[in-house]
């Protein structure tokens, strides 16, 4: 029952042209009018209700037209305004409500975070500021005048620019006024006010418009910003060379706040922002979370052109302007940082958070089509999958057809809310390319599989290539259509050089792209004088999963030699993987794990070679992490089998590598001080990358220069790896360093998250232990979604064995926390149950377990909606 479906959409029967905001903060009791310029649509009857959605409002005036209206003419309940007959002209509706931001635990729609007044009205939050047509094709214009008490908040800001400040006569009170001139949905309305300090910027457009930016923080934080302005800069000179995109305001602000249930958000010229996405400096921040900041900034700032110029006719859009986002923010920083490294970390993420989604129960298409709850369906599959799909349409066309058909969107759907529909036009009529049938990407939930088998013929030099391909079903979906698969190839030589070849056949070919679009291709390549190993799949060019008949020698041959750095990447990965499989196997019957000596061997080789990335090395040489080998096993997984395979691997190659690597951590110290640069980072990673092997190898002297690198560390990004390897190999001295880090750390919140995070990963099974006592310490709260994400949140998805332990207690912790948490904030709640997306995949016991412990919230009465949808689904 309930839910919204796509194909009931319908255009709104009424248009909102203006608003007009006049919103008096105060902590308990902020008094909002909204005037509001109504139209009734062009097919809509005269005397067609209006009906306006609200969320826990309280209305306190009402007036149509300048005149108050009496109980018959209007109907009004906490979630709803129906005004059953209103005129069929144009007419002004005055609505007054009032709010309670303390009270406001949600976090969504007016609250206060820190004492600072802060809105988040994606996607359903402007409905509990007023009653309106909360969806994203109404469009209007907005003014708003916002006041507040000197003393609470100097600084006001709203969307677009500033208009007008004073003070409210013979009051302590003063007031901004600022107009938005770009029309635009509700859910980018956003307000600020609180006691903020202001770091200043500048940046001049390619057409001369001179912006003023702005980054506002908490007293005390402003020094560190520089790498979040210095990121907006490079953004909007990126969106001008990249997409030929400008900036459209005199003003661009941004405000951190540290009560945040996402990321951040793109407000028009108002960005929102978790502070754990602007703060930064050497001392407590890490390479990631530098290379985070700039990929969030840049993603927040490119939805001014995808999301705010152009936005979603409705929720169910919400990958047109997520994936294709998603992907312009990958391209920024594959041009900002190394293209290859970027690829592997992207995939790295999108197998570990997408692929276990797509196999599980909360599986749904790019483009959904039905929700109970839009906030659920900011999903792994909307963000990531739908920026591959966005890739795979630049592949498939090439270069200059992918920009001729963004340019192509920007010119036709300026000042609109569309469709994917509308999206893929632009493509097909930018490159007379036909896409209906690789609009399934959009449709069709599930990862699909090729598979494929090889043969050479020496005599005839002739290689083939037997692809076939499927889908799996998925709830609601059980039967697949085969789908177009970009598969971007090369055939790899003895040297290692692509070889070349005469002809292929049995498949539509771009360059070095196939197009598999039937469920089997006999693909024939004729003139390959040699032998090849084919390297497929270059770059990731679809998100499927390759099941090939390639040996492992063939393999280790394309991670020594492929010319495609993913590629080589993706060879260790897969012989990694069977190895850790097959080890995973031996641990569950008892027997003993024998490790891949060729396995060892290659990625000694990789460590010690100097002609690669340092970035590339550390990633070529971290294993798969313990989800993602039970991903691979799919089914039955025992997730301490696992973790022995896993830490037995790597303590063999700690073992036997540990010599050269500890020589080679040596070298890696880096002179002088900390620059977040990815040349810089890549070194520190590939360092710290050997600290953990030198971490598990038991030799003398190996424990010693842990405890030195977490004692000598200049910067986060090192004390943090030491901490890290200290705690998770339980090495001597892991308590002192943590009592240390605390000490140093414990006024900085976002510092503490790491060192909650570093004893919620802890694979030893006092971890749970430990982690419902940090519950209780002072430096963690529960209203807190960074707090509760770097805690609880840290220990459902990053510890294996210890959320799925055999007696079921890590399920039930998470199941507690998500009960309770419901009752302060549902979006948080719901994602935190999310972690149980793989629970049908555990071996029998843990798996009643985890059942259970999801009845047991599915059943407690007066769940939100969030996390009723989510457990529910995880049911079916
Ligand atoms: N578009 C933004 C989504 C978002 C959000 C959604 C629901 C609840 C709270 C939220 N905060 C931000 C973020 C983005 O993808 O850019
Ligand atoms: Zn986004």
């Amino acid at each position: 029952a309930g839910g919204v479906r796509l194909e009931d959409y319908q255009p709104a029967p009424y248009t909102i042209d203006r608003v007009d905001l006049n919103i008096r903060l105060a902590p308990k009791a902020t008094r909002v009018s909204a005037r509001l310029a109504i139209r009734r649509g062009d097919n809509t009857a005269p005397g067609t209700a209006l009906v306006l959605d609200g969320d826990d409002l309280k209305l306190t005036g009402l007036l149509l037209d300048g005149s108050a209206l009496t109980f018959q003419d209007y109907e009004a309940s906490p979630n709803r305004l129906e005004i059953p007959a209103p005129p069929s002209e144009p007419f002004v509706l005055e609505i007054s409500t009032e709010l309670d931001p303390d009270a406001n635990t949600k976090l969504m729609g007016l609250y206060r975070s820190q004492g600072t007044y802060c809105t988040q009205c994606e996607a359903q939050g402007f409905r509990r500021i007023t009653y309106f047509l909360d969806r994203p094709d109404v469009l209007a214009v907005y003014s708003t005048r916002i006041e507040a008490r000197k003393g609470e908040a100097p600084v006001l800001l709203g969307n677009g620019n500033l208009i007008e400040t004073g003070d409210v006569a013979g009051t302590d009170r003063h007031f901004a006024i600022w107009h938005d001139p770009h029309p635009k949905p509700s859910y980018l309305f956003a307000l600020v006010a609180g006691d903020l300090a202001r770091v200043p910027g500048e940046f001049t457009t390619a057409s001369g418009r001179e912006v003023e930016l702005g980054i506002y923080v908490e007293h005390g934080n402003e020094d560190q910003c520089g790498w979040a302005m210095d990121s907006l800069k490079r953004s909007m000179r990126w969106d001008e060379k990249a997409f030929g995109r400008e900036y459209d305001l005199d003003v661009f602000n941004i405000v951190a706040v540290s009560d945040f249930n996402m990321g951040a958000m793109e407000n028009k010229g108002l960005n929102i922002f978790n502070d754990k996405y602007i703060l930064a400096d050497p001392d407590t921040a890490t390479d990631q979370d530098y290379a985070n900041i700039e990929a969030v900034i840049a993603h927040e700032y490119f939805h001014n052109w995808t999301g705010n110029r152009i936005t979603c006719r409705d929720w169910f859009q919400l990958c047109l302007k997520e994936g294709l986002t998603v992907f312009r923010d990958q391209e920024f920083s594959a041009d900002e940082r190394s293209r290859p490294v970027k690829r592997i970390s992207d995939v790295r993420l999108l197998k570990s958070h997408q692929f276990p989604e797509d196999a599980g129960p909360l599986a749904h298409p790019v483009r959904p089509r039905f929700y109970q709850e839009i906030n659920n369906f900011y999903t792994a599959t909307v963000y990531e999958k739908g920026a591959e799909v966005v890739r795979m349409i630049k592949t498939l066309l090439g270069e200059q057809a992918f920009r001729a058909g963004m340019d192509l969107f920007f010119e036709r759907h300026d000042g609109g809310a569309t469709t994917v529909e509308a999206f893929l036009d632009c493509f097909r009529d930018a490159s007379n390319e036909d896409l209906d049938q690789f609009a399934l990407w959009y449709e069709q939930a599930g990862t699909p599989t090729i598979t494929v088998k090889s043969d050479y013929d020496s005599k005839a030099k002739v290689f083939t290539l037997s692809f076939s391909q499927s889908v799996p079903p998925t709830p609601r979906q059980a039967d697949k259509k085969p789908m177009t698969i970009p598969v971007r190839f090369a055939l790899v030589g003895e040297d290692g050089s692509d070889l070349a070849y005469e002809t292929v056949s049995g498949v539509e070919v771009k360059g070095d792209v196939l197009k598999l679009q039937a469920p089997e291709h006999k693909v024939t390549i004729s003139g390959v004088n040699e032998r090849p190993i084919p390297s497929l799949l270059r770059g990731f060019s679809a998100p499927v999963i390759l099941e090939s008949d390639i040996s492992e020698e063939d393999y280790l041959h394309l991670a020594a030699r492929d010319g495609d750095p993913f590629n080589r990447w993706q060879a260790l990965q897969t012989v990694a993987l069977s190895s850790l499989t097959a080890g995973m196997e031996a641990a569950r019957d008892g027997a003993a794990i024998e490790v891949d000596g060729l396995l060892v061997h290659a990625l000694g080789t990789v460590a010690e070679d100097e002609s690669l990335d340092p970035a590339f090395r550390a990633l070529a040489l971290q294993l798969p992490a313990e989800a993602d080998i039970a991903r691979e096993i799919g089914s039955d997984v025992d997730p301490d089998a696992v973790a022995a395979a896993r830490n037995h691997l790597r303590r063999t190659i700690a073992r036997e590598k540990g010599a050269s690597f500890a020589r080679l951590y040596e070298s890696l110290e880096i002179d002088g001080p900390y620059s977040p640069d990815a040349a810089s980072a890549g070194v520190r990673a590939l360092r710290n990358t050997l600290l953990e092997y030198l971490a598990h190898s038991g030799a003398d002297g190996d424990a010693e220069r842990v405890r030195d690198h977490f004692a000598k560390a200049d910067n986060m990004t090192d004390r943090l790896a030491g901490l890290t390897q200290l705690v998770h190999a339980r090495l001597e001295g892991a308590e002192d360093a943590l009592a240390a880090y605390y000490e140093r750390h414990s006024t900085h919140p976002l510092a503490i998250d790491k060192w909650l995070t570093v004893q919620a990963t802890d694979g030893h099974p006092e971890a749970l232990e430990k982690v419902r006592a940090l519950t209780a310490h002072p430096a963690f709260s529960f209203a807190n979604p960074n707090r509760l994400r770097a805690l609880v949140g840290a220990f459902a998805t990053g510890n294996q064995t210890q959320f799925n332990r055999a007696d079921g207690a890590g399920f039930d912790f998470v199941a507690d926390t998500v009960l309770a948490l419901d009752e302060k904030n549902p979006q948080v709640a719901a994602r935190l149950l999310s972690a149980f997306r793989s629970w049908r995949a555990l071996e029998a016991t843990r798996r009643k377990l985890a059942e259970n412990a999801l009845r047991r919230v599915a059943e407690k009465a007066d769940l939100s909606r969030d996390v009723k949808d989510i457990a529910e689904r995880s049911l079916q």
